[in-house]
């Protein structure tokens, strides 16, 4: 075995093919080409086992929102682990730096969400979630109102109940999921649900009408709460339509449903606002944040808690729940960097003004590509729908690999594009720049004129 020092693009390939189990890659391509190998980064940029210059469209997996390689986040590290690595907030203690971010996400946070559980994943944060939610109905002498219901295409995370509460067959099929008290609805998602004639705003209603449905069919004395991104993005990027949330929300309210705003990708200014639930106009009972609550530098998650909730879950007694690092001191003090770092320079506001349309405009040229079916998104979230048609809005049969093919390609052409079925995702850093932002598009188109060319239909 070499040196990690003395050690090569192949080397480092070997040793990954040997030892590492990697999550949702196909291990027959991992075999035949390698992992790519990524050994830095700096800015917008991944620096690759080669020295390569990648541009990150996808700030990691939706997370890294203020760029890679932030002096003052390695200080605020630095600095936390040699005041205090490590302690718990279990048995009535907790670090300083952990109080603080509760008190930082409290006055962020809409509404009265205003009390935060920690825990290291936004997986962790929706198990959390289950659990607090379904003891909150309990205390409230309800114990029957334990369902779930999320949306298809919806990405909540891998644990069990996460996984659950997410909307995809092929993470089902591994482990009987979903577990009983989850069900599913369908998502808002015109280009491929409308019928023929229906308006984005029709389907809209007639995707929240689903709720109203799927309620009445359990029945609202056996359902907790609805959970849902404000915008579904690993699902494909999937922006509501217009009265879409609203309805939701008064069908919630009517009859007596929670409402979990899952904004672990949406948080953190990447839809124009600091959360997703603001650019929406939603009030959620319970939020989820992750990923850009530390721009990923730290592994941290939140759930908050509206007063109400939180009282009555205070009147229960202790909550027999938590991980050894929630509120890792260090991870907290990142984060309430980072929290710092989108303040001063402004992030949502920037994008809501200046980079968010500057990419939308961009991305709208793509709209005439003849493998482009919808340019759609939010922010700086972006989801290019290719389609062999785009009048019938037809899919590729099989689905997924024009796009698995153009993924491939866009790493080649040097720039991170995210494939989901024949979805391309971007969510690059908010602190993009609009040049960054213009290279971006050009190598995607250039991956996409090649995958047309390959896939025979330039
Ligand atoms: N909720 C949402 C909305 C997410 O996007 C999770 C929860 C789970 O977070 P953790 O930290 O447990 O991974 C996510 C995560 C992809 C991809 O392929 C997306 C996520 C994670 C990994 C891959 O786009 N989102």
């Amino acid at each position: 075995m070499t040196a990690p020092a003395q050690r090569d693009t192949a080397a480092w390939q070997q040793a990954d093919r040997r030892h590492h189990v990697h999550p949702f890659v196909d291990p027959a391509i991992l075999k035949e080409k390698g992992p790519r190998v990524v050994k830095g980064a700096e800015g917008c940029y991944l620096i690759d086992s080669d020295g390569r210059r990648i541009l990150d469209g996808m700030a990691g997996l939706w997370c890294v929102n203020v760029g890679y390689g932030r002096r003052e986040l390695v200080e605020a590290a630095r600095k936390q682990m040699e005041e205090l690595p490590y302690y718990n907030t279990f048995f009535r203690s907790a670090p300083t730096t952990t109080i603080r971010l509760t008190e930082r996400l409290s006055e962020l946070a809409p509404g009265n969400l205003r009390h935060v559980f920690f825990s290291s994943s936004g997986s962790e944060a929706n198990d959390t979630v289950v659990r607090l939610i379904r003891r909150y109905w309990d205390l409230k002498g309800r114990p029957e109102k334990t369902t779930f219901i999320s949306r298809t295409y919806a990405y909540h995370g891998s644990t069990m109940a996460a996984a659950s509460l997410g909307g995809f067959d092929a993470m089902h099929a591994v482990g009987g999921l979903p577990l009983p008290g989850f069900a599913h609805i369908m998502p808002p998602y015109w280009f491929v649900f409308a019928e023929e004639g229906e308006t984005p705003d029709q389907l809209g209603m007639r995707a929240a009408t689903a709720l109203e449905a799927k309620i009445d069919e359990l029945g609202p004395d056996k359902v907790a709460a609805f959970i849902g991104e404000p915008v579904q993005g690993a699902g494909g990027v999937i922006p509501p339509p217009a009265g879409y949330w609203a309805e939701v929300q008064r069908i919630c309210r009517e009859r007596d449903i929670l409402l979990v705003a899952d904004e672990v990708i949406t948080g953190f200014g990447r839809t124009g606002r600091w959360f997703g639930s603001e650019t929406f106009d939603i009030q959620p009972d319970v939020m989820t944040t992750a990923k850009g609550l530390s721009s990923g530098y730290c592994p941290i998650s939140g759930v908050i808690l509206s007063d109400p909730i939180f009282a009555a879950l205070e009147d229960g007694g202790a909550i027999p729940h938590g991980y050894t690092y929630s509120g890792h001191p260090v991870s907290a003090a990142v984060a309430l960097e980072n929290l710092r770092i989108i303040e001063e320079e402004k992030l949502p506001e920037r994008v809501r003004d200046d980079i968010g349309p500057y990419f939308h405009r961009r991305a709208a040229e793509l709209r005439d590509h003849p493998l482009v079916g919808e340019v759609r998104g939010c922010g700086m979230l972006l989801a290019v729908e290719l389609s062999p048609d785009r009048e019938s809005r037809a899919l590729f049969d099989p689905q997924g690999t024009v796009a698995a093919l153009c993924h491939e390609l866009c790493w080649e052409e040097g720039v991170v594009i995210r494939n989901m079925r024949d979805v391309m995702c971007a969510a690059p850093p908010l602190t993009i720049s609009r040049a960054e932002v213009d290279e971006l598009f050009e190598k995607f188109r250039g991956a996409l004129d090649r995958t047309a060319a390959e896939a025979g239909r330039g």
